[in-house]
């Protein structure tokens, strides 16, 4: 049981751990109080999101899904607890080799943190402050370790003091870690500022979503999607609250006027209501990956306007805060018949801090990689020749118009359902194209038309259903549309990169 430095194993990880957690709650403390949104750890995820292929980020996405960012931190936890362990057995057998690794780890954190977009100096605060007290306590457990072999009558209280050293060293790291967490959580200058805000009135509101709208089938996707049921995809590790005082929009580039808007300035502005149904390129076919809101905002055509955009662009460069960002055509964002809007609202809510707040852009029938930026605070009137968006360096396709599509809700897969009426619906969509027809087809059987409901409008999915007389046995069930231009969905099978995944939504269930 003795390592050759003449301690007990476990002593030196032990001692690295505590040390370990102490400096990273430590850091979280130091990052509640003086750079939210860049504690230790979120520095160095948000490092690793952005240096990891865009293949295999994609990959995690699609296994984990919402969960994708507690994966990474349960990975990078491992990673820290092996670099902890080892930096306190190398301590133990040569003063300083230990601490040395520990200040890597720290100065690593602040190259990190100094990297973000959105970094000052004070942001490398939270990581120098972890790494340096990480070392001093890794340096002070070591020189309470007990020797292997002492004199007997001294072995039980030297050892129990270095035991105690270590847990108390632990748990005030765990206790500041959570701590620095609520503390950075709650209070923030923008989470009272959203709930005080009052969203202004549209000037042009939509109508209600009509009842023909919504078909009673148990179990079939709601038209409009309930707030916390609204798919989210970014890539900022932890949800950026932005003080609406402290945002503007800065719309440049190839204009004759370019223009700084503040917040103030935008809430005067005749704001607008759209029904949207906002997709993401890497939804599988069938996938959960899409959801339908009503925005409010201003209209970002009117933008571009009053910018005055100049001969030779073609496309428009968004950027949020913290520098994510998006290139989409000119001309979806200039057309009158398409709703593209700096947004703010969101189901007659200040848009939720995930969402983007204090504004993002929506634009209807374009993959949100390519147009729908949150926290948005850039727009430059650009060429594609000239620059690309953040998921296009990554591979994604430089065009990403919305591809048709229908999935089937109802029933789920592999379910087992009673023989005779069984309602197959679900949703259909291809946003600024419209859906005119669905079919639904049982095994290799003929294609069935199912019955649409109203759809909200052309930019918004429409349910369907079709009533099945299901007869006992396995059964395979196919979903197809075809849009309002008469073109049918393609039985062609793409993967979601580089533009978009198609393919007929197909499912097993039995029939008892
Ligand atoms: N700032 C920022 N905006 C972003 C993204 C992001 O990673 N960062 N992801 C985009 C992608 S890929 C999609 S599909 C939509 C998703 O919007 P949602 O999370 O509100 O559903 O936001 C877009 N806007
Ligand atoms: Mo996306």
């Amino acid at each position: 049981m003795s390592s050759s430095g003449g301690r007990r194993q476990w002593r030196p990880a032990a001692a690295g751990l505590a040390a370990a957690l102490l400096g990273l709650g430590a850091g979280g403390i130091v990052a509640a109080i003086f750079a939210r949104a860049f504690s230790p750890l979120v520095v160095v995820g948000s490092a690793v999101i952005d240096l990891t292929p865009g293949a295999l980020k994609e990959a995690v996405i699609r296994v984990f899904g919402h969960g994708d960012k507690p994966f990474l931190f349960v990975v990078l936890s491992v990673v820290v607890a092996v670099v902890a362990t080892l930096a306190g057995v190398l301590e133990v057998r040569r003063p300083w080799l230990g601490r040395a690794i520990v200040l890597a780890g720290g100065a690593l954190g602040v190259a990190a943190a100094l990297s973000r977009a959105d970094a000052t100096p004070l942001s490398a605060l939270p990581a120098a402050v972890a790494g340096v007290a990480a070392a001093w306590a890794l340096a002070f457990l070591v020189r309470r370790m007990p020797p292997a072999e002492p004199p007997r009558a001294q072995t039980a209280p030297s050892r129990r003091a270095f035991l105690w050293w270590s847990a108390g060293a632990a748990a005030v790291g765990l206790i500041a870690t959570v701590g620095g967490q609520l503390a950075t959580r709650t209070a923030s200058a923008a989470a009272n500022a959203r709930a005080v805000f009052k969203l202004p009135r549209p000037t042009a509101s939509t109508p209600p979503v009509p009842a023909a709208a919504s078909f009673d089938v148990p179990g079939i996707t709601p038209v409009i999607t309930p707030l916390p049921q609204f798919y989210r995809t970014d890539v900022e590790l932890v949800i950026p609250q932005l003080d609406p005082q402290q945002w503007s929009l800065t719309v440049h580039g190839l204009v004759e006027r370019p223009f700084t808007l503040t917040w103030a300035e935008l809430n005067e502005l005749p704001m607008e209501e759209h029904y949207v149904t906002l997709a993401c390129v890497s939804n599988e076919v069938g996938g959960p990956l899409i959801s339908t809101a009503k925005w409010l905002g201003y209209p970002v055509r009117l933008l571009l306007e009053r910018a005055g955009v100049k001969e030779g662009a073609d496309m428009v460069y968004s950027e949020s805060f913290d520098g994510y960002t998006a290139a989409t055509p000119l001309e979806a964002m200039t057309d009158p018949d398409r709703a593209s809007l700096l947004a703010i609202g969101m189901d007659g809510q200040p848009l939720p801090f995930a969402r983007g707040f204090p504004a993002r852009l929506v634009v209807p029938g374009l993959y949100g990689y390519v147009s729908a930026t949150k926290w948005v605070v850039d727009l430059k009137v650009s060429r594609f020749a000239d620059q690309k968006g953040y998921w296009v360096t990554q591979g994604w396709a430089e065009k990403a118009p919305v591809k048709q599509s229908s999935r089937i809700d109802v029933p789920r897969p592999g379910r087992t359902l009673a023989a005779g009426h069984q309602w197959v619906a679900g949703v259909a969509w291809e946003q600024h194209v419209g859906i005119s027809k669905v079919e639904v087809q049982v095994d290799d059987g003929p294609w069935h038309e199912a019955e649409l409901a109203r759809a909200i409008n052309a930019d918004t999915w429409v349910q369907w259903r079709w009533a099945w007389d299901a007869t006992p046995g396995d059964h395979q069930l196919r979903v197809r549309g075809t849009n309002a231009k008469g073109v049918q969905q393609t039985s062609g099978v793409s993967d979601v990169l580089p533009d978009g995944a198609t393919g007929w939504h197909t499912l097993e269930v039995t029939v008892k």
